[in-house]
């Protein structure tokens, strides 16, 4: 059975609480809820994550070596900023998809910058939280198992 971390960044233990004109009204609590009732019906193994610290989220990608066979990383605004996190994903060889809720694309400029891009082997944005259930099927179907 495919095991897959689907791991988030800084603030977003927040989602549904404020600036939800931006990222919605659905809660992390809900959206993982929705990634394990999503793992459940492709028949994987989730394990869901946030942390607001860098470092964790480094040593979450290297505790995911033999543990996990894909990486699902919104990292928030580390995105735009973090070499730590670029080569965390590179060290481990476990594929990531890049995920965010906003369009990365159609906001500030300095939110078009991606550290993990050049890492992953793709990225899903503008969905809002669909686009969980989105990059579990991207993970998926990148690693072989039809959903
Ligand atoms: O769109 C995304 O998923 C982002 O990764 C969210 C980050 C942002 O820095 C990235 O550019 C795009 C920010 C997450 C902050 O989440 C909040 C949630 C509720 C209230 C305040 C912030």
């Amino acid at each position: 059975m495919q095991s897959l971390l689907i791991l988030n960044g800084p603030n977003l233990n927040l989602l549904g609480t404020r600036q939800t004109e931006v990222y919605g009204d659905t809660t992390l609590a809900a959206i993982e809820t929705m990634c394990l009732t999503k793992a459940k019906a492709c028949g994987c193994n989730v394990t869901c994550l946030q942390s607001n610290h860098e470092g964790e989220l480094v040593e979450a990608i290297h505790a995911a070596r033999d543990v996990h066979d894909g990486i699902v990383l919104n990292a928030g605004a580390y995105t735009h900023t973090s070499v730590a996190l670029m080569d965390a994903i590179s060290s481990v060889s476990i594929p990531c998809v890049e995920l965010h809720l906003s369009n990365i694309h159609a906001r500030e400029e300095f939110r078009h910058k991606s550290f993990i891009a050049p890492v992953a082997v793709g990225q899903i944005c503008g969905f809002g939280p669909k686009g969980y259930d989105l990059a579990i099927d991207a993970m998926l179907s990148y690693l072989g198992q039809s959903t």
